[in-house]
């Protein structure tokens, strides 16, 4: 719209930038919670950037009183450098639609207390995986606004630079990694180990929910289905020799259009041995947890894993891939972990006693440690939570003890970095590249953690993990795209970038604030800190199971 007033541009200007005050005071709400809401009979707090002693929670719509209290504190967050008032409103268990009120302030967004209150959201993100898929049209609906594209990436791929002469080898379908159209055999292993993890964590809470895929009307699982969609991808990505090519991409970067668009040529790189191990797990995992719905695919599986794990036993040192000539994705990493991860999935699939001992070995050496915060380079936790939830004999049980031990104390320690701040962040004072993901798979050492010893702490800290992502942030805003207050509207997103729909693509977990906690601009150039990826969705896939199963209603 033209600004035209009498007093010329520069009223124009002063009225421009007052609006733009407005929305930046706006932006700042003082008042910081999780902006989806809260599950009954669990802990229910505020983070408060502001002067205050009470505070209320009125219904959203006629604002009456339903609860009042007053705030504790000050408390001083570090990373923020704000003193902060928290308001516990835990005892209100009654299902609304509500808002907290503190005067002088404006008031929060509304936010939901009920028991389905993470049903919604875990559809909407695992969605997000299946609007990923690469090879095929995809459509999906949200708020009114359509998202689709036409089948993309149908020549994937050249073998140009693995064989040496031009000619195509099929490597159609899959999800694409992230805000770019590219796929990574490694960043795979993490994601779909994550959520055969929530599966296998929480398969009972998540066995009927419908997620509107094509597959939904067959006898599978949707959560299941959608998995069965990157193990056939890698499959494709398995060499004649066992061995895995560590990725699929174009040579450089793309531009921002639909990926039907991107005709640029993509070729199978190199072999690694982190990303053979990596394939090795996967369809070790897939195979046991796909039978039941269809024993020959199962098969065809486990015969991968298998060749795939022979050739790691014949290429004993850890071997990185020549990734020269491309820019894309590196996912470059230390291959123990990932070996070790294999070895866990290939003896829990098949009790083979000789994967068991090099397990056990692996295990030791590693020092049964698990990783506080993982993401794609480090899969070890994934390794070790299935050698000690496993129900098949023949373990040591020294090294269970070992495993258990370290667990809690690990658990132990994200609680402690949870009570640290203001924001009850589990990653505590930690920001990097993609944290926002680290901070949702957290929830898998929480949970097993939970399982082995049931403090209630572990499972209030797993849900402060996502009450940060959806809003109990320095931002209060919600981190993913689509849902809850403010989400981002610019995500480094080639598909949001290169369509005519305004809103990004739903369902989708931004990487997060780095180095600093304030430093995330919803800036669709901003890659570092405001990128999608399927290893953090995947993640948040697990966050959200996991609090399905929580509602005190299913137990
Ligand atoms: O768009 C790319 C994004 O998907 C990657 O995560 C990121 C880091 O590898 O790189 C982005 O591409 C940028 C490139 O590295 C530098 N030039 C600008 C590109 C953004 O379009
Ligand atoms: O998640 C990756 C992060 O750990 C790295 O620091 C970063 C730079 O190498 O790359 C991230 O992964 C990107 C990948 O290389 C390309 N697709 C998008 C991924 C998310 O940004
Ligand atoms: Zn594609």
């Amino acid at each position: 719209m033209m600004l035209t007033t009498r007093s010329g541009p520069r009223a124009a200007v002063l009225l421009l930038l007052l609006t733009a005050t407005a929305t930046a005071a706006e932006k700042s709400s003082k008042i910081r919670l999780n902006t989806v809401g809260y599950l009954p009979g669990h802990p229910k707090q505020a983070t408060i950037a502001a002067a205050c002693r009470t505070f209320q929670v009125i219904h959203a719509i006629d604002h009456s009183k339903v609860f009042e209290g007053e705030v504790t504190g000050p408390i001083d967050d570090l990373d923020t450098g704000e003193r902060v008032h928290i308001a516990d409103f835990s005892a209100l268990n009654q299902p609304g639609t509500y808002r907290l009120r503190v005067e002088g302030l404006e008031d929060s967004a509304p936010f939901r207390i009920a028991a389905d209150v993470y049903l919604a959201p875990f559809v909407l993100v695992t969605r997000g995986m299946f609007l990923w898929r690469c090879g095929t049209a995809v459509r999906g609906e949200h708020s009114g606004d359509v998202f689709e594209h036409a089948a993309c990436h149908l020549e994937d791929g050249w073998l140009d630079v693995v064989e040496g002469r031009h000619e195509r080898r099929d490597g159609v379908g899959g999800w694409h990694d992230a805000g770019d159209y590219n796929k990574y055999t490694v960043n795979a292993g993490i994601t779909v180990g994550s959520m055969f993890r929530a599966w296998e964590d929480f398969g009972p809470s998540l066995r009927t929910i419908r997620l509107d895929i094509p597959e939904s009307s067959n006898a599978t699982p949707d959560l299941l289905d959608e998995l069965r969609w990157e193990v056939e991808w890698l499959l494709k990505m398995q060499a004649a020799d066992g061995s895995a090519y560590h990725k699929l991409t174009t040579r450089q970067f793309g531009a921002f259009v639909p990926p039907e668009d991107e005709k640029t040529p993509r070729f199978f790189t190199p072999w690694g041995t982190a990303a053979t191990a990596d394939l090795a797990a996967i369809l070790a995992q897939a195979s046991r947890n796909l039978r039941p719905n269809d024993p020959a695919f199962a098969d065809r599986c486990l015969a991968s894993a298998r060749r795939a794990w022979a050739f790691l036993e014949a290429h004993p040192n850890d071997h990185r891939p020549d990734l020269k000539g491309f820019q894309t994705g590196g996912y470059q990493t230390a291959d123990p972990d990932d070996r070790l991860w294999a070895a866990a999935e290939l003896w829990e699939t098949t009790g083979d006693a000789a994967i068991l001992r090099d397990l056990e070995r692996r295990i030791v050496t590693a020092d049964a440690r698990f990783d506080v915060d993982f993401d794609w380079s480090e899969v070890r936790n994934l390794g070790l939570l299935t050698y000690l939830f496993s129900g098949r004999p023949g373990r040591d049980p020294a090294r269970i003890d070992d495993v258990k031990r370290n667990l809690v104390t690990t658990a132990d320690s994200i609680v402690a970095a949870a009570s640290e701040g203001g924001y009850r962040r589990p990653l505590g004072r930690r920001y990097y590249w993609g944290c926002n993901g680290s901070v949702a798979r957290q929830t898998m050492i929480l949970r097993a953690a939970y399982r082995v010893e049931p403090r209630q702490d572990y499972l209030e800290t797993s849900l402060d993990a996502l009450n940060h992502l959806l809003g109990r942030n320095v931002y209060g805003r919600s981190f993913v795209t689509g849902l809850g207050d403010r989400p981002p509207m610019h995500p480094h997103d080639r598909r949001s970038g290169g369509d005519r729909v305004p809103a990004p693509w739903p369902g989708y977990l931004v990487g997060g604030p780095h180095p600093t906690a304030s430093s995330w601009r919803d800036d669709q150039g901003d890659y570092r800190t405001n990128e999608i990826a399927i290893n953090w969705n995947a993640a948040l896939i697990y966050a959200m199971a996991a609090a399905l199963d929580a509602d005190p209603g299913r137990h």
